[in-house]
């Protein structure tokens, strides 16, 4: 796939309903700690800000350059893209952080395109999909279980993917809204089992100012296919995570750096014309 055969228009949308997700609390789902008093304030915005002044110093920054960056401020704040440009570039660090702290599944980025207020399906399920949506038929299944083992009943996977051009839902014109994303509930053992298409490799928009920063640069704007997932059970910590598939072509040069080798599929044919499944079990840490 070369990025000329992804349609390029709708980066705009792309952002500005980021921007709209995000400012109604899309991350109110994670705590809130509060830790801003003007100590944390002082050394974290300083040492960031001083990174900035240390790219200056080192590298002869000039005013030419300078009004660039201003430019391209102003850009990402017309165009709703700092959802995108803050999850493809920095997300993943504040990621691994939280990773530190937790257990049970690997998880990564929530990244830009998750949206609230899907279709409620209980598994078996097949998310919601066009008539003729292309891709090929994937299956994906497996078990959420507490840390101890204990099959977790009660338990849910939102699941949310591009379809096979590589496009979200309800941040693209083509795909109609709720398209391949839902919130399935498992049966009394914790087990689930959705039915949806192969997710395509996704590239950032090209035409607003992070795919432009990101070109300039000589940057790959491409993202593996992920299939992404919030997989969560009362009294216990929401997993965040992705799943990827072997043998993409981006596995080794995500955009976001959100790719982990455990997070990686390797799906297998059901026999069931070109179907195919992968079976993938969920570890969630009590609160
Ligand atoms: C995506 O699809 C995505 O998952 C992330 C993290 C950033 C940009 C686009
Ligand atoms: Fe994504």
């Amino acid at each position: 796939m070369t990025t000329t055969e992804h349609p390029g228009s709708g980066a705009g949308l792309a952002g500005a309903n980021a921007t709209e997700s995000a400012r109604q609390g899309l991350s109110s789902r994670r705590a809130a700690t509060g830790a801003a008093d003007s100590e944390r304030i002082a050394t974290v915005v300083g040492a960031a800000l001083e990174g900035i002044r240390a790219a200056i110093r080192d590298h002869r920054v000039g005013y030419a350059e300078f009004d660039a960056f201003k430019r391209w401020l102003i850009d990402v704040s017309d165009t709703g893209e700092w959802p995108l440009f803050l999850d493809v570039y920095l997300e993943f660090e504040v990621e691994r952080v939280a990773a530190d702290s937790q257990s049970g599944s690997t998880g990564t980025i929530l990244g830009p395109f998750w949206l609230d207020g899907q279709a409620q399906l209980t598994s078996p399920a097949t998310l919601p999909m066009r008539d003729d949506e292309p891709g090929t038929p994937f299956v994906l299944a497996g078990q959420v279980r507490g840390t101890d083992g204990t099959p977790l009943a009660g338990a849910t996977v939102d699941i949310w993917h591009t379809d096979d051009e590589g496009w979200y839902s309800g941040f693209a014109e083509k795909p109609p809204a709720g398209n391949l994303r839902g919130v399935v509930t498992c049966d009394d053992e914790g087990r689930f089992e959705i039915r949806t298409r192969k997710p395509a490799p996704y590239t950032i928009p090209l035409d607003g100012p992070t795919g432009k920063l990101t070109l300039a640069a000589g940057w790959s704007p491409w993202r593996p296919a992920h299939l992404h997932l919030l997989v969560a059970a009362p009294g216990h910590r929401t997993v965040t995570t992705q799943l990827f598939f072997t043998g993409d072509e981006y596995l080794d040069s995500d955009v976001a750096s959100a790719t982990k080798p455990d997070l990686v599929l390797d799906p297998q044919p059901t026999g069931n014309g070109a179907e195919i499944r992968s079976d993938y079990d969920f570890v969630l840490e009590p609160e």
